[in-house]
């Protein structure tokens, strides 16, 4: 932390930005087609003051590049940031798939995981209450294969049919574009309200899982049921589940909002900084298995993706771990440019006929076309397979390979009938043959109409603190309706979920729950059907509770990558601030100045630390505790900031710890904290260790009742 300390470290920074710009080292600066550039800062012009020529093919160039910088943004999931990893395999289940991935655990096979937010446009900020996209790709040495989930175990359709619906009704609304990255509007809740079948996943958005504390701390399933096919050819059923080893953690939605002021790219950054930092965010892989012959074993339909399995019901098995261990080098050429199929599947791995997962076979390449540009997108560099593709599929837009040969057909005998096919025993994909026989409908299975028993599982299933949360945000985003026929629609069906639920929503609201509504609960259905047939029945209760749905009962071991704020002034004690910094900075946790000014504070011991953040430019909000070393000196200047006790009262309110020496006692008192010296996540004078096991349960949700009335 001394100054010649930080000499030496910015100038290493110094040098690692050299080093990323590698290709450009040394280099000249060009055209495009290698012309050496003498002038790029003027146009070409007639006379200094005169108009510019039509012959500067320097300044074409140059701003044709640049008016073509963009390409379509993703039509979902716009918002989102990715990072490089590599997939381990833990034990062989050859038993129930043949994907090479799943069998060789000698392996070290290549990934790029994209996370993102699915409403927001592309610069929309990070903390919105929406589910978020968890896409991985595979670079499998039997081809590619991306599994494209969320970090929510259900959808909020059960038809690919009515997606665009979905969307449309939660993007700004047409005639204003307002509101951005946000679902509370009318059209969202007239669209939710109308069709049952979202519930589920909509109460699972409004609980803690949608503002996620870091992608780093969210799970993420492939939600569909998938197939495992054995080199017997035999089928199971398979769920995919992401665990993240510093478990589920999440935000508040005061916090949320804050953030999103405060630094709209939290998620963002937190990726990018744990990654640099060499904390690399990890995830175990874990299957759900499900035997072909248990198909309709269970009360609800496997291929109904509005449906979890509850792992109480059917364990997940820890396969494997992902690490990522690499940002992108450059944003655009791998983040923007990345090409996620669900149709990228690999031999071991099949479809089921979930019709949600059918409907996105083909969506996912289609977008391509017009976000990417023609059929070539897997030719850019980070969609490229990492084993060699050979076929008889020619030129198009922007083919950047030159196949050479006379032949592009298959049969072929002029260039010996290669490329060649490959047999099932050579690895060669053969489609999973289920028996078809079936009349060709236009419809929906009655085993998919039970849109209120999972909803009703996961409410129940929720701690108390959990489940207050839910009640807040559904009152937040009916509050922001302006409808009031459509928040009564939802209060109505909210309580066919839970009706104390129901009563807290309506009690915020200022509403009473209607006791019949007006129109049919599900127009989720075809014009000839009868509306009667299509009403949900009533729930079913086939598990008390869920207890895995809970993050209550997520892992509460680690503070690593946790950002703590020291606040200090000039006169800091650095023997308090080395004791707690060295035992934080043991555990992996990330300490952080924060002082009243910028550049550097000066300690007791005579010594210059670089402040990493001067108070005016931070907030706690984006911070999981704080501390405060004393120092007479420095803690008599913090009193006298009004932001610094904004700052502790804040961080009270949400529920983190606080800790302080004898001597920050002072500040404390200045504060809310003053009240809460028993609270097991305030610690006066302690040890290091006592902090950092209070920080380790994330929250001290029993504080949360008592923190209400507190202004901050
Ligand atoms: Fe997507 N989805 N989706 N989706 N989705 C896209 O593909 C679509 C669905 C998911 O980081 C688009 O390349 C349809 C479920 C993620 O690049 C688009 C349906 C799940 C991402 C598309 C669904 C997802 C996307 C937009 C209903 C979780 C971002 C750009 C049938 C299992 C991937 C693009 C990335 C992106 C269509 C439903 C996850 C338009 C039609 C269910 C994580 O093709």
């Amino acid at each position: 932390m001394a100054n010649n300390k930080t000499n030496k470290s910015e100038s290493k920074k110094v040098e690692d930005l050299k080093a990323s710009q590698k290709d450009f080292n040394d280099t000249t600066m060009t055209t495009n087609q290698g012309l050496k550039v003498n002038d790029t800062n003027n146009s070409l012009k007639s006379g200094e003051r005169g108009s510019t020529l039509l012959e500067d093919f320097l300044l074409r160039e140059k701003i044709t590049s640049f008016d073509h910088e963009r390409i379509p943004e993703r039509i979902v999931h716009a918002r989102g940031s990715a990072a490089h990893g590599y997939f381990e395999l833990y034990d062989s289940i050859a038993q129930y798939t043949k994907a090479g991935i799943f069998n060789d655990v000698s392996r070290k096979t290549p990934v790029f995981v994209r996370f993102s937010t699915v409403a927001g446009s592309k610069g929309s900020p990070d903390l919105a209450r929406d589910v978020r996209g968890f896409a991985v790709k595979f670079y499998t040495e039997e081809g590619t294969w991306d599994l494209v989930g969320n970090n929510m175990p259900i959808f909020f359709i059960q038809d690919a049919m009515k997606f665009p619906d979905l969307i449309h009704s939660v993007k700004p609304e047409p005639n204003k574009e307002i509101p951005q990255a946000a679902s509370a509007h009318d059209t969202f809740y007239d669209f939710v309200s109308h069709a049952t079948e979202t519930l589920h996943n909509h109460i699972w958005v409004m609980s803690d899982r949608a503002i996620p504390r870091s992608f780093r701390m969210m799970e993420g399933f492939g939600i569909h049921t998938f197939r495992f096919i054995n080199d017997k050819n035999e089928s199971h059923f398979v769920r995919f589940h992401w665990k993240p080893k510093l478990g589920v953690h999440s935000l508040t939605w005061d916090e949320a909002v804050k953030i999103n002021g405060a630094d709209s790219d939290f998620h963002r950054r937190d990726l990018w900084d744990a990654i640099e930092a060499g904390q690399f965010p990890e995830w175990e892989l874990g299957v759900q298995i499900i035997p072909q012959e248990d198909e309709f074993k269970f009360e609800f339909d496997l291929l109904d993706p509005t449906k979890l399995i509850p792992e109480e019901m059917v364990p997940v098995q820890i396969i494997g771990k992902m690490t990522l261990n690499k940002n992108p080098e450059n944003f655009f050429a791998e983040t923007e440019q990345v090409a996620f199929l669900p149709g990228h599947v690999v031999p071991g791995i099949d479809f089921t006929n979930d019709p949600l997962l059918q409907g996105r076979l083909f969506s996912y390449r289609d977008t391509q076309l017009s976000r990417l540009g023609g059929p070539n997108f897997h030719q850019i560099p980070i969609n490229r397979p990492i084993v060699p593709t050979h076929n008889n599929q020619r030129d198009g837009m922007m083919q950047t390979e030159i196949p050479t040969g006379q032949t592009a057909y298959f049969p072929n005998s002029l260039t010996g009938g290669c490329p060649h096919l490959a047999k099932m025993a050579e690895g060669g994909f053969h489609s999973y043959e289920e028996r078809i026989d079936a009349k060709k409908v236009r419809g929906r299975s009655e085993s998919f109409n039970d849109h209120f028993s999972q909803p009703a599982l996961f409410y129940r299933s929720l701690a108390k603190w959990e489940q207050e949360h839910v009640a807040d945000a559904y009152t937040f985003e009916l509050g922001k309706c302006n409808q009031k026929h459509i928040k009564e629609r939802m209060l109505w069906l909210i309580a066919e979920i839970d009706t104390d639920l129901a009563n807290k929503v309506a009690e915020g609201l200022g509403l009473a729950i209607p006791e019949t509504i007006e129109q049919p609960v599900n127009q989720a259905i075809g014009a000839d059907e009868e509306v009667s047939k299509h009403q949900p029945p009533k729930k079913k209760n086939y598990l008390d509770a869920a207890p895995t749905l809970s993050q209550a009962n997520t892992k509460f071991d680690s503070i690593a990558t946790r950002q703590v704020a020291v606040l200090v002034a000039n006169g800091f004690s650095m023997k308090n601030f080395k004791k707690m910094s060295d035992a934080l900075e043991k555990e992996g946790a990330m300490v952080k100045l924060i002082a009243p000014h910028g550049g550097t504070i000066t300690c007791d011991e005579n010594m210059e630390h670089p402040v990493d953040a001067a108070i005016m430019t931070t907030e706690s909000v984006l911070f999981d505790s704080v501390y405060i070393p004393g120092g007479k000196a420095a803690v008599d200047k913090l009193m006298k900031e009004a932001k610094f006790v904004k700052f502790i009262n804040e961080t009270l309110k949400h529920c983190k710890a606080i800790a302080a020496d004898a001597e920050g006692e002072d500040l404390i008192d200045k504060t809310f904290v003053k009240d809460f010296k028993k609270d097991k996540a305030v610690l006066i004078n302690q040890e290091p260790s006592k902090f950092i096991d209070a920080m380790k349960q994330h929250r001290n949700w029993d504080r949360s009742d008592l923190v209400k009335e507190i202004p901050a």
